[in-house]
């Protein structure tokens, strides 16, 4: 499946209800573009949490190029795509690899936000391309996240580094490195275990399993990606400030958009934050990931408006 039936199917939940609601404020032939109409908007793009400034945004924008028109359907549903557009602009955000040697991508995030799922299907991405790929059990903390990314890793047929319970992450991240660099691995991928934004000293140890992937390999890590769980929508962003700057956070997977009709929160991520999101979680399989193209994203999220029964 292409990038776009598989986000489209993973948007299926945000875009039934944004879809839905936008198609009922015209059940008559057109509708005049007045402020009740403006207000009755906003509700609806709130609820998909798109955040209090986008909602702004592409509410000025109907207001703007409509006010005191009837249209239809269709001509705000066009004014919402160019301005979405718009709003989640981002620079092309593969990975970046590196020029020689193993690129080193460090994953961080909150407990349970998709850190090690997001792990395995970002190997299983890279193995496909044809990339050596190597895994570091980061998470040392719970001796269940281990045998998870190593029942991923056997899956996949990837290689990877484990160590005993509550070995310090930076030494796994460290061995990792250095195994990847005799190896000859193309991409080392080293988990974390979740923390909060709020337990300094976690995320202080954040920036030393950092320090220790660049004593390593001078250069790494290359990226630094925090998953975010989409479903918690608002939430991520207070998270991402935090692990941005513990981390130096390049980039965001956001997981779970499969799960949830807040799928708006990706604009807002893309308003407040200065990271592009690199990657899209759409579900539990080792191939439900999707590098994210805002222009594709916004299509999808409006495949479906024009189509239903108005
Ligand atoms: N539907 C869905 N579930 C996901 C996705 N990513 C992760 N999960 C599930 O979320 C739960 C927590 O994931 P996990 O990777 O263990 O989170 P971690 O604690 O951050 O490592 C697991 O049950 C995963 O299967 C996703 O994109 N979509
Ligand atoms: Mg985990």
């Amino acid at each position: 499946m292409g990038f776009f039936k598989r986000i489209r199917a993973g948007l299926k939940k945000t875009g039934d209800v944004l879809n839905t609601d936008i198609r009922d404020l015209f059940k008559s032939e057109g509708r005049l573009i007045d402020e009740e109409f403006l207000e009755e908007v906003r509700g609806i793009l709130f609820r998909t949490d798109m955040g209090y400034d986008s909602t702004e945004a592409l509410v000025d924008e109907i207001g703007k190029k409509l006010r005191g028109r009837v249209v239809q359907l269709e001509e705000v549903v066009e004014v919402l795509k160019a301005k979405l557009k718009e709003l989640m602009q981002q620079p092309e955000a593969p990975v970046e690899f590196a020029q020689s040697g193993p690129t080193v991508v460090m994953v961080c995030g909150v407990n349970g936000a998709g850190k090690t799922t997001s792990i395995a299907k970002l190997a299983s991405q890279f193995k496909g391309e044809g990339r050596r790929v190597l895994l570091g059990a980061g998470d040392t903390f719970r001796a269940a996240a281990v045998e998870q990314l190593t029942v991923w890793a056997d899956r996949l047929g990837v290689g990877i580094i484990t160590a005993p319970p509550k070995t310090h992450p930076a030494t796994v991240g460290y061995q990792t490195v250095e195994r990847a660099l005799a190896e000859g691995a193309d991409v080392a991928i080293v988990d974390t275990a979740g923390r909060l934004q709020t337990q300094s000293d976690l995320m202080a140890e954040l920036t030393k399993i950092r320090g220790a992937l660049n004593k390593a390999l001078p250069g790494a890590p290359h990226e630094v990606l925090l998953v975010l769980d989409a479903t918690t929508g608002q939430n991520g962003i207070s998270q991402a400030t935090k692990f941005a700057e513990a981390a130096g956070c390049t980039g965001i997977v956001l997981a779970k958009l499969d799960g949830t009709a807040k799928g708006g929160v990706v604009v807002s991520i893309r308003q407040q934050l200065g990271l592009p999101v690199k990657y899209v979680g759409l579900g539990e399989g080792h191939d439900d990931l999707a590098p994210f193209k805002p222009d594709e994203f916004v299509d999808a999220l409006f495949a479906d408006v024009l189509k239903a029964p108005a």
